[in-house]
């Protein structure tokens, strides 16, 4: 499957696949969103068909429940797992001490939720997504419509005495307009170049009313299983 791929593909592939051999059956799995996360659907599809594997999954994502319905996946609900074994998702950074910028995707509050209800969280990624210190990917917040303008004058107010580089956030639109989540919210996508505090960022930006989560993911990932393009595979 992946000799006809680009070496960024080659490299999500190669790390998806050797995450899905963490998962087994009997297991409750969190699937998360993104294209690394694709792979990792397909692999435990053809898993699904080729060795019977009998899992039950909860999708971070109406685009990720639709794909694991096509290749034969069972999915259910959070609410109906209560509690999940695993969680394996992509990211857009990591740093040293695996914490996360996720969200490129928009589903960063379902990946959250659904990463913190599970025993174990894996994230499977390309190397360009390993950085020293977090920030140069713009950090993706999900706020209600209600007062957004004000919410994102808040923040950029808030960014102003925070260690970081830049202070804009910009709503992330789309062809139809705003960018609008499975939950009926919108993104405000931080361009902050480097945050010398991601911990402390993440605590404050959730205190401003109109922020329902953002896209640090601090102390919730447990093994990041990176690929690169010639398919070798690294864990830590
Ligand atoms: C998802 O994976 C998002 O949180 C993140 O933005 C995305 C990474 O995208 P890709 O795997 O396509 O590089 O979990």
């Amino acid at each position: 499957m992946s000799d006809s791929l680009s070496p960024v593909d080659r490299a999500k592939f190669a790390a998806a696949k050797r995450a899905s051999a963490f998962v087994e059956s009997g297991m409750k799995v969190g699937l998360g969103t993104g294209s690394t996360a694709a792979w990792l659907v397909k692999c435990l599809g053809e898993r699904v068909k080729d060795e019977g594997l009998d899992i039950i999954a909860v999708p971070t994502s109406s685009r990720t429940a639709a794909l694991a319905e096509e290749v034969g996946i069972r999915i259910t609900t959070l609410d109906e797992a209560r509690w999940l074994d695993l969680t394996i998702d992509g990211a857009d950074e990591y740093d040293p001490e695996l914490n996360l910028i996720k969200g490129g995707g928009g589903a960063l509050l379902q990946e959250k939720i659904v990463a913190t209800a599970s025993d174990r969280m894996i994230v499977i990624a390309d190397a360009t997504k390993k950085v020293d210190t977090l920030g140069a990917f713009p950090l993706p917040v999900e706020v209600i419509g209600f007062g957004m303008r004000t919410t994102r004058m808040l923040i950029e107010e808030l960014l102003d005495g925070l260690d970081v580089m830049g202070t804009k956030a910009e709503p992330r639109m789309t062809d139809g307009g705003l960018y609008v989540t499975d939950e009926g919210n919108h993104i405000l996508d931080l361009h902050l170049g480097r945050i010398g505090n991601a911990r402390q960022l993440a605590l404050v930006l959730n205190q401003i009313p109109g922020v329902v989560e953002n896209g640090l993911f601090i102390d919730i990932c447990d093994v990041i299983v990176t690929g690169h393009g010639d398919g070798r595979v690294e864990m830590r």
